[in-house]
């Protein structure tokens, strides 16, 4: 075990913080936090006005990063769902949790840090969003949505039995949530996991949101029409083009009669029935909210039906709609943020909770022409990540530092004052938490992704490693491809330097990182796997 992480979390604050005590509260650094891990479905940093403020505000996330410390350089170990929620739970690569795709069902019998906070005293709670195909352990309340969840009146697992609950999903998870925290034992700390189905596919708005946006034309990012020049061909051999890959109604909510005629969506996932998915769930709906939509959907669906756009501008017209959604359904998940944050301040318990913001993983909004997420480039790679903690981070921190969801875990763990078991991976950002100069980080960051051939998507299987500055990344199975990416100069990651002569160096040097990285993580399965 090493040194640092035998401090038990309330005395680092206590030595370290230069936050000053509060005269007349000194019982506060001498308590456990609360926790709180807000965790986002598919939230790409685009997204979050705290980051990017071009598309959305989202003021009640940004709120918790005003409050606290902004992490601009936080990504994901593995960018999709299940995996990721794996690796924040466990503080493991996906190697190593045994979650490597959304197939894999997760070994709940293995370590936690609910688990850990749990037997130490915590009393630990999940709500929402769970997708990990085992029932969570860990928990002494737990109310899941089944796999993906449903956006309207979706049924929730609540320990272990299954209710259906009427309304919208983001204002429901939160109702849950305060209502599991006004319920709690007030004599423990408490950790809660408030899970969000929102913005995942299909992204269907609140009804107080269908017509946010009606009025606005947004820009596409400049590559939306990229041509995938000079990269190797996982770039074009995806299946996540906003132009192609959309479904016509689950996704973009065309008139169910026209996308039964079109037969399109049919052939775009074969062996998913996406057509009586969608069907299925307009039948959800009540009458109330049925009416709802079709007064937001319908003028612009007529128009779409009677004369339907072709070629580049139907692709523009579908990247308004998935946007437009996105975002109705951002702005539903940020006011419920709002509520819950509310909650905790009429609480006075607001300053010794810690509360973190984040996503699985990011998503493309656009960018390359994709939805979705998988790859190693910068959109889906970069998660949203805030922490407030007012007892240890002062207001309005930033911090630049390479961070993962893979160190969310044992930040939690020793904020709680318990040992970091030293098989956990990620390291503890709480030396992070405040601005010091010259604190010992990684400089490097590892990737790894599977879901190839089976899943959705195509995207290859490939791993990586990221700096500060560049990206390295290796494309396997049914490819051997390389791209290097200078991020300084190209953050939109459209030129592949790999073959570029004046790169070498930089590339030997990464190719060295990555090995490096891949035989201290315990890393080696690619060249079996290699066909
Ligand atoms: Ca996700």
């Amino acid at each position: 075990m090493k040194p640092s992480i035998l401090l038990c979390g309330a005395f680092w604050i206590m030595v370290t913080s230069p936050v000053p005590a509060q005269p007349g509260h000194p019982e506060e650094f001498q308590k456990r936090p609360n926790i709180i891990l807000i965790v986002a479905d598919d939230h790409a940093r685009q997204a979050v006005s705290a980051y990017d403020s071009t598309l959305i505000r989202t003021p009640s996330i940004d709120r918790i990063a005003e409050e606290g410390l902004l992490f601009s350089n936080a990504f994901v170990t593995n960018a999709i769902c299940g995996p990721s929620r794996a690796v924040m739970l466990t503080g493991k690569y996906s190697h190593k949790n045994g979650l490597r795709d959304n197939r894999d069902r997760f070994d709940g019998d293995q370590p936690t840090f609910p688990k850990f906070l749990q037997e130490t005293g915590y009393q630990t709670m999940v709500i929402g969003k769970w997708h990990l195909r085992s029932l969570p352990q860990g928990f002494d309340y737990w109310s899941i949505l089944p796999g993906q969840g449903e956006y309207y009146n979706p049924r929730f697992i609540r320990l272990g039995d299954t209710v259906r609950l009427t309304g919208y999903v983001t204002d429901l998870i939160t109702d849950v949530a305060i209502e599991a925290l006004r319920a709690r034992d007030s004599s423990k700390p408490f950790c809660l996991l408030y899970h969000h189905k929102a913005p995942h596919r299909n992204w269907m708005p609140n009804i107080p949101q269908l017509e946010l946006f009606n009025d606005r034309t947004f820009v596409p990012p400049e590559n939306f029409f990229d041509t995938y020049a000079t990269r190797s061909r996982a770039a074009a051999e995806q299946e996540m083009e906003i132009g192609q890959h959309l479904f016509d109604g689950f996704d973009l909510k065309l008139p169910i009669e026209y996308v039964r005629q079109s037969g399109r969506d049919t052939a775009i996932v074969p062996g998913w029935d996406a057509v009586g998915a969608w069907a299925a769930t307009l039948r959800s709906l009540t009458d109330h909210q049925r009416q709802a939509w079709e007064r937001a959907y319908g003028p612009e669906n007529m128009a779409f039906v009677q004369n339907p756009p072709e070629g580049r501008e139907l692709a523009l017209w579908k990247y308004q709609r998935y946007l437009k959604d996105y975002l109705r359904c951002v702005v539903s998940l940020d006011e419920n943020v709002g509520r819950l944050l509310a909650f905790l301040d009429s609480e006075g318990l607001s300053r010794n909770t810690l509360v973190v913001y984040t996503s699985d993983q990011g998503f493309f909004l656009g960018e390359h022409g994709w939805f979705d997420k998988r790859f190693m480039y910068e959109e889906s790679l970069g998660i949203p990540l805030m922490v407030r903690y007012p007892v240890g981070i002062e207001a309005g921190s930033k911090s630049d530092a390479l961070v993962l969801n893979l160190d969310l875990a044992p930040t939690i763990l020793q904020l709680a004052g318990v040992p970091i078991p030293e098989d956990v991976q990620g390291k503890s950002l709480v030396p992070l938490f405040q601005a010091e100069p010259g604190v010992p980080w990684r400089s490097s960051i590892y990737y790894h992704y599977y879901e190839y051939p089976h899943g959705w998507h195509a995207v290859k299987k490939h791993n990586g490693v990221r700096t500060d500055r560049y990206k390295l990344i290796h494309f396997y199975d049914d490819i051997d491809a390389w791209e290097l990416y200078d991020l300084q100069t190209d953050p939109h990651e459209m030129i592949n330097l790999y073959e570029d002569p004046g790169h070498q160096e930089v590339v030997g040097q990464l190719k060295r990182e990555l090995q490096k990285l891949r035989t201290q993580l315990g890393d080696e399965e690619e060249e079996s796997e290699t066909k």
